[in-house]
């Protein structure tokens, strides 16, 4: 991935989303609006929801293109229905589930803050369920572990598979304490509306406390084995990208500094906090781990 241009073009000008903020504060306080939950620590003038304009039109997805903004163009293209989702590997039941054994899942809404690698926010209102819940239907027959995700290998319509930027499929993984935890989502929805095909349609991983490119899209198979993996970004730039991923400031990746990210639609940098802000919630699965290590 390369550091990005900082969203000069598409930026908001300062004293318009301060204007926006404060409106919002006082849809808050009138208990017109919800505030935003989920981030625990952030100030609240961060907790802002991002445009959702914003965030269906600035996106990652390089099956697709490595330009963000042609993405949702080329995305459309994907035929996501009749999507199966396979769950596999060390588990009682394997299964093969249609969106609409997912749909008939508890589902939940969480706004979370998605931090890049590259150095950029953005704070997403997201419907979908708890991956632990998914996992529990299929019965891991391991207490310790990894999960491993595939997306579609589309390469008649994904013209990014044609190219070898990564290896393809797309594959990420947690260990399996991480899948498990409560914060750890599968997605199906943005914006109380279903999920748009740049966003990661019909379904795709939502882990906000390390860098995005862990929210693998388009999942198409979870596969529970004993053993670590390479992800396809580790194998791509093993010097960059790592397993654990955890959004960290003090951490420098090998070509730009992670101290701060600029929000999608704003132009003032904000400082990128441990964890991205959920350390409260998380810290305790690295207890017995060196985090500065762990990356
Ligand atoms: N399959 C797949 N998933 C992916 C990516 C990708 O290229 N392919 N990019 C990742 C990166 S780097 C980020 S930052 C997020 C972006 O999600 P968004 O476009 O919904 O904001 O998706 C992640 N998931
Ligand atoms: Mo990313």
């Amino acid at each position: 991935m390369s550091e990005p241009d900082y969203l000069s073009r598409e930026a908001t000008p300062y004293h318009v989303f301060k204007n926006k903020r404060n409106f919002l504060k006082k849809l808050i306080a009138l208990g017109l609006l919800p505030s935003v939950n989920g981030f625990a620590s952030e100030s609240s003038s961060d907790s802002y929801i991002t445009d959702k304009q914003l965030v269906t039109s600035y996106n990652n997805y390089y099956e697709f293109s490595t330009n963000k903004k042609m993405v949702k163009h080329l995305a459309q293209e994907l035929d996501t229905s009749n999507w199966s989702l396979h769950i596999d590997g060390l588990v009682d039941k394997p299964m093969q589930l249609s969106m609409s054994d997912i749909f008939d899942m508890k589902l939940i809404k969480r706004t979370y803050k998605l931090r890049c690698v590259e150095g950029w926010s953005a704070v997403i209102p997201w419907q979908g369920i708890l991956l632990r819940d998914l996992l529990a239907l299929a019965r891991p027959t391991i207490k310790h572990g990894f999960v491993k995700f595939s997306s579609i290998y589309a390469p008649s319509v994904m013209l990014g598979q044609r190219t070898n930027i990564l290896p393809w499929p797309y594959i990420e993984g947690l260990r399996l304490d991480e899948a498990m935890h409560p914060l750890t989502l599968l997605a199906t929805g943005m914006y109380d509306a279903p999920l748009p095909k740049q966003n990661g349609a019909p379904i795709r991983l939502v882990v906000p406390w390390k860098y995005g490119y862990k929210s693998i899209k388009a999942v198409s198979k979870i596969t529970l084995t004993d053993t670590r993996f390479e992800s396809s970004w580790m194998q791509s730039s093993p010097s960059e990208y790592g397993f654990y991923a955890n959004v960290n400031p003090n951490i420098p990746h090998p070509r730009w500094s992670q101290r701060r990210e600029v929000p999608l639609g704003q132009t003032k940098k904000i400082k990128t906090q441990l964890f991205n802000g959920y350390a409260e919630q998380v810290a305790n699965l690295y207890a017995s781990d060196n985090i500065n290590r762990l990356y």
